[in-house]
């Protein structure tokens, strides 16, 4: 069973969203084997999205990311990472496909509900960095 990390982002959890995106993975087959609510640090922001800080519009994301609670979950299923990528869609919400949980229930580029892991090797990472475990397949 491949894991990988979702979180639901600032803005997913103050629109009450927090159903409806485990709901959807939960459907799908999914499952949650760990679950917080948690308040992004400074640090981990820097660390979580490391090949961005040097870009233009990391400030922006930060400030955001930084700006109320998440949620954090570990994912478990054949083909987590990719059938996760899937159900949360494209990073441009306005662009992302009806049907998936940024088509659905997002318009912005940056306020986008949603992370999810993109490959094996950020699942791993990530998955240490926000709940110390190790990807087991
Ligand atoms: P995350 O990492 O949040 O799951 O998003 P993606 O994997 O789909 O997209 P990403 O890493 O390219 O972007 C990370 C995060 O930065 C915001 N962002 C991105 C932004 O505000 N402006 C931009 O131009 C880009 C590329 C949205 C998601």
């Amino acid at each position: 069973m491949e894991k990988t990390l979702v979180l639901i982002k600032p803005d997913g959890v103050s629109r009450g969203l927090v159903g409806e995106v485990l709901g959807r993975f939960e459907q799908k087959g999914l499952k949650i084997s760990e679950l917080k609510m948690m308040q992004m640090t400074d640090e981990l922001s820097d660390r979580h999205y490391a090949e961005h800080v040097d870009k233009p519009f990391y400030p922006r994301l930060k400030a955001f990311i930084l700006s109320g609670p998440i949620v954090a979950m570990v994912l478990e299923g054949d083909r987590a990472i990719e059938v996760v990528r899937r159900l949360v869609g494209d990073t441009d919400s306005a662009e992302a496909a009806p049907g998936t949980i940024r088509g659905d229930l997002s318009l912005s580029k940056g306020e986008n509900i949603i992370h999810a892991s993109d490959s094996s090797e950020s699942a791993q990472r990530e998955l240490a960095l926000f709940f110390g475990t190790k990807v087991v397949s």
